[in-house]
């Protein structure tokens, strides 16, 4: 229990140093857990024989005004049931405080193969289509597997199932609605990792997501299990300069081997550089079918970890379930935000309203409760999202917005941006890309991946010699843009691969006003003063490895000197650049140590010797031949 009180206070002090208010689980919730729930745990069997550990949590008789039957609500996870042992009650359970004051059978099952679960643990554990026999086995089975078992032996269970989990948790609810067992009428993944190498937690445009992966894996790794969670020693990195400490590494292997070589997780993160196999089976997106539950897919505009998944688990159910009763909600928050955060802010930007206790209490209580217990909730819209800029919810039938006209963004001479396409017969736009000194993520100093870099001020970048800039004269309308933003880009490079990483970014006027002291959150280490006039927000970035420019699976070198295309697909916003501001884009070679760097040699990164670390003069075209720019949804103002 103290190591759990430990964990939570440790990721609520993270997250006040990023700016963010949370709601931490007072000693009220726990002692509400205490004298409202009883705790069961079971070792089910699976139809192979494994046997996977959950813990039961059912409303004590006489503790609610409503006596039951009630549903269970259960999720699944790799990261532990903890605490163990039917005395051992739990700091917060459940998605939310109005869920667990509203009285339901709230189920933790730790993942096929951690912790108490016996079994092989697999990354992602691929779904397999055609099974063959018992011995076939994936998270739909397992989570069929459970579900029977449990409606036969908790006690006063209303015979209804909802799913609900956060990142891997919210793989797990997306892999176990597929062929889902008839009694679970809803699910919510919330930030579902679909596709670890295309934009979640792995690879973004083919670059490996170096600081978030390292991070994680110090202290995600394979298990010999049963077993109980150890006290975690956090990884010393030596240095709260995680710039330098990735920089004088060295290349992705050593760091590997570094890493104590035993994480065979991490390393097949990090050798996998392709879209092959390994990544192919474990695409969650392409099995999304036989879904019979309701479901609310639940993401963050600022989800550093599974910005992606959310919208490709949206879009595979709509396209393999027609007629599925299927949402997808978005709000401003970083990864898991909505969960436990205030939502009204993140770093320096306020959105005005408290996102995420409307979600918690407005949205996502009145879902399980319709589904689950049959109470009054208006169905939800098809697409429920926050716009960032104008900061107001917004409803939509279809996702992304039918109204949405495409546009390009188009570079321009003298560091300009325009709707209007360039008329320039020449027109090429230079910088140096040195390896040894990327472009930094981030203007502080940390070991991390602060998640509210994903709308910090950008300015610090906009000042540097390799990194291009282009901006639209002063808005004189909204212009808001909505769903995937897709970099058009035409470049050359004196090397034989390069990045390109490309940033939207909303400029504030002179005159914007700082918010009140305390409408953002405590500043994190060495950040900037909150001056917010002319404020460079990021609304997205993504990075695009020029290699991947034609395929995915086979990468190819530039030809020095040769001009290429190199396309990319960000991921979704809902954005207002108001009246007065002015749209910007960046374009630069190394986003670090957030990105890993490019060697801009062709090599298989993460193996590159140090000596194919080299410069590159990057080009960048934007003449009537040559155009650039920045695709967007535009939806027309009203
Ligand atoms: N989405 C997170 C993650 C999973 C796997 C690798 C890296 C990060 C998470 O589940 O927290």
């Amino acid at each position: 229990m103290k190591i759990r009180r430990l964990l939570v206070a440790v990721c609520l002090f993270v997250l006040a140093e990023c700016g963010m208010s949370a709601q931490a689980p007072g000693p009220s919730q726990e002692e509400f857990i205490k004298t409202h729930y009883a705790k069961y745990e079971y070792r089910i069997p699976m139809r192979d024989g494994v046997k996977l550990f959950v813990s039961v949590y059912t409303p004590q008789a006489g503790a609610f005004k409503d006596p039951g039957p009630y549903p269970l609500l259960m999720t699944r996870t790799p990261y532990s049931c903890a605490p163990y042992g039917e005395d051992k009650m739990p700091a917060r359970l459940g998605p939310s405080q109005e869920l667990l004051e509203s009285g339901y059978i709230f189920v933790c099952g730790d993942a096929r193969g951690r912790y108490e679960s016996e079994g092989v643990f697999q990354e992602m554990s691929p779904h397999i289509a055609d099974k063959k026999s018992n011995k076939d086995v994936d998270e739909s089975t397992d989570m069929y597997d459970t579900v029977d078992y449990l409606l036969k032996h908790v006690e006063n269970n209303n015979g209804k199932v909802g799913i609900s989990g956060i990142s891997y948790p919210g793989f797990y609810t997306s892999a176990s609605i597929i062929d889902s067992h008839p009694a679970i009428k809803a699910a919510s993944p919330q930030a579902p990792m679909t596709n670890l190498f295309f934009n979640d937690d792995g690879y973004h445009g083919g670059a490996f997501m170096l600081a978030a992966n390292y991070g994680f894996y110090t202290a995600f790794k394979p298990q010999k299990n049963p077993t109980l969670p150890e006290k975690r020693v956090p990884f010393d990195f030596g240095t709260p300069d995680g710039y330098k400490y990735y920089l004088q590494a060295g290349p992705t292997e050593t760091l590997d081997k570094a890493f104590d070589g035993s994480n065979f997780l991490f390393h097949d993160q990090v050798v996998h550089t392709t879209y092959d196999d390994y990544w192919k089976k474990r695409d969650l997106s392409l099995h999304m079918k036989n879904i019979h539950a309701a479901v609310m897919t639940v993401g963050g505009w600022f989800d550093a970890e599974d910005l992606s998944g959310p919208f490709k688990t949206f879009h595979a159910i709509d396209e393999f379930n027609p007629g599925a009763v299927n949402t997808l909600v978005v709000g401003p928050w970083t990864h898991g935000g909505w969960s436990i955060w205030d939502g009204d802010k993140l770093g320096d930007v306020s959105f005005g309203s408290k996102t995420g206790v409307f979600f918690r209490a407005q949205i996502q209580f009145p879902f399980f409760e319709y589904y689950l217990k049959g109470r009054n909730g208006a169905p939800l819209p098809k697409a429920y999202v926050f716009e960032t800029g104008s900061n107001v919810w917004k409803k939509y039938d279809a996702w992304p917005p039918k109204s949405a006209v495409t546009k390009t963004l188009y570079f321009r001479a003298g560091g300009k941006l325009s709707f209007t396409a360039p008329v320039e017969k020449v027109g090429v736009d230079e910088y140096v890309s040195d390896p040894a000194h990327p472009v930094p993520f981030v203007n502080y100093t940390t070991d991390t991946v602060p998640q509210r870099y994903m709308d910090d001020d950008q300015r610090f970048a906009s000042r540097r010699p390799d990194v291009l800039t282009y901006e639209t004269e002063t808005l004189t309308e909204d212009v808001t843009i909505a769903g995937p933003v897709r970099p058009k880009l035409k470049v050359a490079s004196s090397g034989t691969d390069s990045d390109f990483v490309v940033k939207l970014i909303d400029v504030y006027p002179e005159d914007f006003p700082n918010p009140p002291s305390d409408a953002v959150g405590k500043r994190i280490l060495g950040a900037p003063p909150i001056l917010m006039g002319g404020y460079e927000q990021l609304v997205r970035g993504e990075p695009m490895r020029a290699k991947f420019r034609d395929s995915w699976e086979k990468p190819t070198a530039l030809v020095p000197g040769k001009m290429v295309e190199v396309n990319a697909e960000m991921p979704d916003v809902n954005h207002t650049f108001r009246a007065g501001h002015r749209i910007l884009v960046q374009v630069q070679s190394s986003w670090f140590p957030l990105v890993d760097r490019n060697p801009q040699t062709f090599v298989d990164i993460p193996f590159a010797k140090p000596e194919q670390f080299v410069k590159a003069t990057e080009s960048v075209y934007r003449s009537a031949d040559a155009a650039s720019g920045v695709e967007v949804l535009v939806v027309p103002q009203h």
